[in-house]
């Protein structure tokens, strides 16, 4: 059936196929798919049934077993809006008509300060382990269109969420892109990109830099925050053109580390106005500060964004914070008085601790006054009561913070990184360590020169708290044995200055010691690396795979390892991200129904009938499912 439709497609008949023939019609190759699909899934299925699910990272089963109740959203006058459509009105319609440079204006003279809503996001990267599917992001998308219309911005990727869609969630972030546009098409899109290593861990080559941006662009990113983990402007050089030759608004960033207030620190408000002009020459199109660990406090949040405004009045300023100590709200409420265009929130039912501060706060406490964001307070209410579903389905990757965390103050672990060794200290049964990790993170960041932590720097400080505790290591000890101690990968890659040159320098001695005989850079690392030879990575990939995407390449360059594992598991099981998360997590009851839609309407009645006993000669184990009102039997290898 391939062969026939393919040479009776009109344009083969044309003659006029395979230049963009296979990128345009992709349903002829599904074909021949569709008929293994089905079975792919059970294969899935069965696994789930006898062994469990293997996501990393679960615990437990979800705590949501029903079927989501979506939100009704209403007008002023009662009646119901219409949402089976996804409103066409809002920020990125300026966008588009105007251009990135008329945007920042149009947001410059907008009288009200506008929000971003990080719960796409940082919020679940921050709460809930980065493990929210495409499924449950598209199941509030259009609602989310109509009832967030005047959004800044909707941050929805990049940063982590890259990499777990692959990984752990075996999805593909681009197909996640392209279909949260077409529900969303009236929103801005915003992603995190980590500057010169896109969204992976470390600088990749500057043409493979452009070639990222530009496939994000071209899928639906609008907004790109670009940042360097050590505010290093060659860095966020990269980035921030990268953006600019694909057309994307430029939010240039700087980072914000520790206590600007504190008279002991080296990042001072002098140091952030200098980098400030630093990215201004660059032409930004609009500041972005970000405040990963929630360290800004009201008091100074007023006085940096205060002397950045009145040094450069009509530079859009849009500020990103945690709210691990629990002062979010205030600091974000003192940054829009002090002249913040834009503000980041989370919906109330993923905010607030290592998350960003409550989005029903923010607004209540700009209720009445000018610098209102201009959302309805009872549609945002509506959205939440979805995500407050989400969170229960989504349960088995809660960290179980307890409440807000004012050490954050001493340690400065970034928001994402706290949940996360929370999360991997109690599952190694370390819990008891944990406040001694955090005061070891403290006292690695002195040793490594006091940097700003962000992923990867955030890692390389971790990883050394990390091996500090478990080596049972002071701080004086790294120093008098750095030179014989087998320090871990990633503290080894930033003083040798894989990651870039971090403010003040390296610290010595620890450096030279540390290294031994290793390399020392101090350019930026892209200009060690080699320029991405596309022709060579194009027909390498169209060799291994069939036919690669330019979006495939971008994956295979970030992450050649997680991509590759990706493209195998798919062989094996198919196209996950159409089965709803609660079966994806965990195995439905005997003789509970579902429904899983294939392809649009092509939906599969599923039922589990049986799973049956272990051959003691093979350890297999046979699981009969109903589909579509056939028995279908898998055989399963049971691990257990
Ligand atoms: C990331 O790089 O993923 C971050 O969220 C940094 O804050
Ligand atoms: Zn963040």
């Amino acid at each position: 059936p391939f062969l026939a439709s393919l040479i009776t497609h009109p344009t083969f008949i044309d003659g006029n196929c395979w230049t963009t023939f296979i990128d345009d019609t992709p349903q002829l190759f599904d074909l021949v798919g569709s008929q293994n699909r089905a079975q792919k899934l059970l294969a899935y299925l069965g696994d789930v049934a006898v062994n469990g699910s293997s996501i990393k990272g679960q615990i437990g089963e979800p705590k949501f077993k029903g079927e989501f109740i979506l939100p009704d959203l209403f007008n002023a006058d009662g009646s119901k809006i219409d949402t089976s459509q996804p409103s066409t009105k809002g920020w990125r319609q300026i966008l588009l008509e105007q251009g990135p440079k008329g945007f920042a204006k149009a947001v410059r003279q907008y009288k009200g300060c506008l929000l971003m809503d990080t719960t796409w996001r940082d919020a679940h990267q921050s709460l809930l382990a980065t493990r929210v599917r495409t499924v449950d992001l598209l199941g509030i998308a259009k609602e989310t269109s109509h009832a967030l219309s005047n959004l800044y911005s909707l941050e929805c990727w990049g940063g982590a969420t890259f990499d777990v869609a692959y990984r752990f969630l075996y999805e593909d972030p681009w197909d996640r892109l392209r279909k949260m546009r077409k529900a969303v098409p009236n929103i801005p899109f915003q992603m995190l990109l980590r500057g010169a290593n896109g969204v992976a861990y470390a600088s990749l080559p500057d043409n493979a830099i452009e070639h990222f941006v530009e496939q994000a662009k071209k899928n639906g990113v609008d907004i790109f925050r670009v940042f360097d983990a050590l505010n290093d402007i060659n860095q966020l050089e990269v980035g921030i053109k990268a953006v600019q030759k694909a057309g994307g608004v430029a939010e240039g960033t700087v980072c914000i580390s520790g206590d600007m207030l504190n008279p002991k620190k080296k990042y001072n408000l002098e140091y952030y106005l200098e980098l400030v002009d630093k990215l201004v020459a660059l032409d930004i199109d609009v500041l972005g500060l970000k405040d990963m660990a929630g360290v800004l406090k009201p008091h100074a949040a007023t006085l940096l964004v205060g002397s950045i405004r009145k040094k450069y009045p009509d530079l859009p300023i849009h500020v990103h914070t945690h709210d691990s100590a629990g002062t979010g709200v205030a600091s974000m409420v003192a940054c829009a008085k002090a002249g913040a265009d834009a503000v980041d929130a989370a919906t109330d039912s993923l905010s607030g601790m290592t998350s960003q501060p409550s989005i029903n706060a923010i607004l209540a406490s700009l209720e009445g006054s000018d610098l209102d964001p201009g959302l309805n307070p009872a549609h945002v209410r509506a959205l939440d009561t979805y995500w407050s579903q989400l969170r229960l389905l989504y349960s088995p990757f809660e960290a179980h913070l307890a409440g807000p965390d004012p050490e954050v103050y001493e340690h400065e672990i970034p928001g994402g990184q706290l949940t996360n060794m929370m999360f991997q200290a109690s599952q190694l049964g370390l819990g008891s360590q944990w406040t001694e990790t955090k005061k070891a993170y403290e006292h690695a960041n002195d040793l490594l020169g006091d940097i700003v932590k962000v992923t990867p720097t955030s890692k390389v400080v971790g990883d050394l708290a990390q091996f500090m505790v478990s080596n049972k290591l002071s701080s004086q000890d790294v120093i008098d044995r750095a030179g014989e101690l087998d320090f871990p990968g990633s503290v080894l890659e930033f003083l040798e200055g894989m990651m870039g040159q971090p403010y003040g320098g390296f610290p010595e001695p620890l450096r030279s010691r540390a290294l031994r005989n290793r390399r020392k850079f101090d350019k930026r690392p892209g200009l060690y690396l080699d320029p991405v030879d596309f022709r060579k990575v194009r027909a390498e990939l169209n060799q291994k795979w069939g036919h690669a995407t330019e979006c495939d390449i971008a994956s295979h360059l970030m992450y050649p390892k997680v991509f590759e594992d990706y493209k195998k598991f798919i062989q094996k099981f198919g196209d996950l991200s159409v089965l709803p998360t609660r079966y994806f997590l965990s195995a439905p009851q005997i003789g509970e129904e579902f429904h899983v839609e294939l392809e649009k309407g092509k939906v599969l009645i599923l039922k589990l009938l049986a799973v049956g006993p272990l051959s003691e000669n093979t350890g297999q184990r046979e699981v009969f499912y109903e589909m579509n009102g056939e028995v279908r039997q898998v055989t399963v290898d049971d691990n257990k």
